[in-house]
């Protein structure tokens, strides 16, 4: 395997942004009575004609492995290519949830450690993420969905994981607004409650990785396509991916050499692979999101219902955020429909009877990489030098912070971290799926 360790100068953690005078209190108080302007949180760059590192996609998983190559790893020569802009795809597309109540125990031990670097990114980025710890229910309306979430709030416990199944009463305490009632089409028989969920500012946490990734030296290129990979020896014509090793990458903007690349994109992460010779069981779908008028705090928690398809939480502007489960066709269309809203609407509606009157704003769509077993497939692939952190699924978002860690560290010391081996891409011909179905947010 080619490695980063030569380039390594031992694992340390810098941060230039962190107790900036330019992203100080100070800087803002002055800012405000001067209206002197921002300075930019990342440059624009020529592109170089090679880089230790190009890493494909600048959403939040791109820039946090970035981030951590130069932060833990002093790895800075490192480009970040787009086709797009920063957090143009999933990772501005998402409904902002974070968790890590998953079914199996290595999903649980796997986001539960991203919650964790969640929770002190303000400071390590010295950006405000507004991170909103409001707890997280979701909710089982029959016997085998509660089954379900007592298996998972085991599964949690033993990992330590705040999570816990609760009954009607307890969960019309903590969500008032939810019809309770055994009146209803489908009535709410208990909950997983999962206190350290919640949501955090998806567009912060993008720009948070870009400026500190920017101010160690990584670059970012927005506007750039990567339309090839280019690999020499192997069997990438035969289509069948078998070996050979990464050299460069072509983009719009002209040719890269390097020795390693790292697929960071979401909903083009099948074709990117198939350029290196690697084939990935992914399927894309596009996930529909709505977003109403702001009214009020009425909804202290995330709100979950696998049965009803069905996701809403509050923004702290007041605005009320659904998501619901893929299309469920394969498409790289990114269309809303009418279909959905109806779809959407009537389900948030047999919840909360009370908010007919609100009304929607606006629906966007984002693509989703759809494996087999609902677990990513991350590390290291056939072909030398080329990695893969893809096939998020709808849960791409939350992963952010540890998979970025996580491939910074397998890209630096050429091994892949305990965290991530069960997620190997070698799983679907082993055999040793990591199931997580019965984890996502809704049914599929
Ligand atoms: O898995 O928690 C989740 C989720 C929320 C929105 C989409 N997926």
């Amino acid at each position: 395997m080619t490695t980063m360790r030569m380039l390594t100068t031992g694992i340390r953690r810098r941060s230039a942004v962190s107790g900036s005078a330019r992203y100080s209190a100070a800087g803002l108080i002055k800012r405000g009575i001067t209206g002197e302007s921002w300075p930019r949180a990342w440059r624009d760059h020529e592109l170089k004609s090679s880089y230790d590192v190009v890493i494909i996609g600048a959403g939040v998983h791109g820039l946090a492995a970035a981030y951590y190559l130069a932060a833990n790893h002093g790895i800075t020569n490192v480009a970040v290519l787009d086709k797009g802009y920063v957090g143009g795809g999933g990772s501005g597309r998402n409904t902002a949830i974070v968790r890590s109540n998953y079914l199996t125990p290595e999903g649980v031990a796997f986001y539960d450690r991203s919650l964790t670097l969640y929770n002190t990114m303000a400071g390590d980025l010295n950006i405000n993420v507004m991170f909103s710890e409001r707890g997280h229910l979701t909710l089982a309306h029959t016997d085998s969905a509660l089954r379900t979430m007592r298996w998972r709030a085991e599964v949690n416990k033993l990992q330590g994981i705040d999570s816990n199944v609760i009954g009607p009463d307890e969960i019309k305490a903590l969500t008032p607004s939810l019809d309770t009632s055994a009146n209803t089409r489908y009535p709410i028989l208990g909950a997983l409650y999962h206190p350290p969920g919640g949501t955090i500012r998806h567009d912060a946490v993008n720009w948070g990785y870009a400026r500190a990734a920017n101010a160690l030296g990584v670059q970012i290129h927005q506007n750039t396509e990567v339309t090839d990979i280019v690999v020499v020896g192997g069997e990438r014509e035969s289509g069948r991916g078998g070996g050979g090793r990464v050299t460069g990458v072509r983009t719009t903007r002209g040719d890269i050499a390097t020795p390693i690349v790292l697929n960071a994109t979401a909903g083009w992460a099948s074709l990117i692979a198939a350029m290196a010779g690697v084939r990935l069981p992914i399927t894309t779908h596009p996930l529909q999101a709505a977003v109403t008028e702001p009214v009020k705090v009425f909804l202290p928690t995330v709100v979950v219902s696998g049965s009803l398809h069905v996701y809403v939480s509050q923004t702290d502007r007041g605005e009320l955020v659904f998501g619901a489960s893929v299309d469920p066709f394969a498409t790289y269309d990114m269309r809303g429909s009418l279909d959905f809203t109806e779809e959407l609407a009537g389900h948030v509606l047999e919840l909360m009877p009370g908010i007919s009157k609100m009304r929607l704003l606006r629906q966007w769509a984002g693509l989703c990489d759809m494996t087999p077993d609902y677990s990513p497939v991350m590390g290291f692939t056939p072909v030398e030098g080329f990695l893969s952190d893809v096939g998020w699924g709808t849960y791409g978002f939350k992963a952010g912070p540890v998979s970025g860690e996580q491939m910074a560290e397998c890209i630096a010391t050429g091994r892949t971290p305990k965290l991530i081996a069960p997620f190997a891409l070698e799983r679907f011909t082993a055999g040793q799926l990591v199931g997580e179905k019965g984890a996502a947010a809704v049914g599929h």
